[in-house]
């Protein structure tokens, strides 16, 4: 079985790196061959050598670009994608493939909890640093996984797969949309949304319109997103959250699939976030769109 990458950057080498373990064929799609380094917690250093697009029919895939990247990044695939595609979208967010023209691939989705950083390798090529190895949670709502799995679940630490991935997805997407977009505004790190209790009256205002749109979405919503979101940041208290670093950087920021998602969800159901509207708008004037 040959599986294709789009996007090797950090999630994208560390996926290439775990499937080629287990003994698939890796090439790039729509890129030519290239190296990457990478670095694991536990410091043992992997040379990969990324071969690059063959051109031919892309029966499984791997999109790990960043979730603003991704209509673009297919739209030069398309006549190689059928609806017997196997797609992994391993991305922040949700939305990022609505729009995606017919026929669309299997998607399953996946939900990295890990910690990567990357920095160029003299010489050309990339150096990934996994700097936290967490559960990586795969689901397109089976309850039986892909043949593939259980050989790249063997050598990928800590994936699973899950049956109530939809959910999974929201309670992430509700800890983003509150965490990442406040540490940008205010440039601090996570911890910063604990010990700076001037900001508690908006993070749970903000936390309780999640709460409105996510229990009408989903009968097994648990509620209390203030109150992950706060433990979440505690957990990963130096973080700096990858929208700060994207405003940092003066990257395109994921909040359109975080929040705008968020938004646009709460417009189907008829309700108004004029909270999320307002942040939306503060960390748009910070960021390119
Ligand atoms: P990244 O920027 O490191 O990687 C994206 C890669 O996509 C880059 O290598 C870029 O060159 C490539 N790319 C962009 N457009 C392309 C195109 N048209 N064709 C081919 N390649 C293209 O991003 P990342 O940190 O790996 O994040 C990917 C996703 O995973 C994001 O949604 C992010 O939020 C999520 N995520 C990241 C982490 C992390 O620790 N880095 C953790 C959890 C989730
Ligand atoms: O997912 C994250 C992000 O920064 O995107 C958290 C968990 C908030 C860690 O910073």
């Amino acid at each position: 079985m040959h599986w294709h990458l789009l996007g090797a950057g950090n999630l994208g080498t560390l996926a290439a790196f775990y499937f080629g373990q287990a003994g698939f064929a890796v090439r790039l799609a729509g890129r030519s061959a290239t190296r990457r380094r990478l670095t694991l917690p536990d410091g043992t250093v992997h040379d990969l050598q990324l071969a690059g697009d063959d051109n031919a029919p892309i029966t499984h895939l791997v999109l790990a670009t960043k979730a603003a990247q991704s209509l673009g990044a297919l739209a030069p695939l398309r006549a190689r994608l059928n609806a017997d595609t196997t797609l992994i979208r391993l991305q922040n967010g949700l939305g990022s493939l609505d729009g995606l023209p017919a026929p669309s691939p299997h998607i399953i989705e996946a939900i990295a909890n890990s910690g990567a950083w990357r920095e160029a390798l003299p010489g050309g090529g990339e150096h990934v640093h996994l700097a936290a190895q967490n559960p990586t949670l795969f689901g397109d709502g089976h309850s039986t996984p892909p043949d593939w799995f259980a050989p790249l679940a063997r050598h990928w630490p800590q994936l699973h797969w899950r049956t109530d991935i939809h959910l999974q997805q929201w309670l992430k997407l509700s800890v983003n949309a509150i965490i990442n977009p406040l540490t940008a505004l205010h440039d601090c790190d996570n911890g910063a949304l604990l010990t700076d209790t001037a900001l508690h009256p908006r993070l749970h205002a903000l936390a309780a319109e999640v709460d409105q749109v996510a229990s009408q979405l989903l009968p097994d919503w648990p509620g209390d997103t203030a109150g992950r979101a706060l433990a979440l940041a505690h957990a990963t208290a130096a973080n700096t959250s990858s929208m700060r670093a994207d405003v940092r950087a003066g990257r395109v920021t994921e909040i359109d699939f975080i929040n705008g998602y968020l938004l646009r969800e709460a417009a189907r159901l008829g309700i108004a976030l004029p909270g999320q509207a307002r942040l939306i708008a503060e960390v748009g004037a910070l960021a390119p769109r």
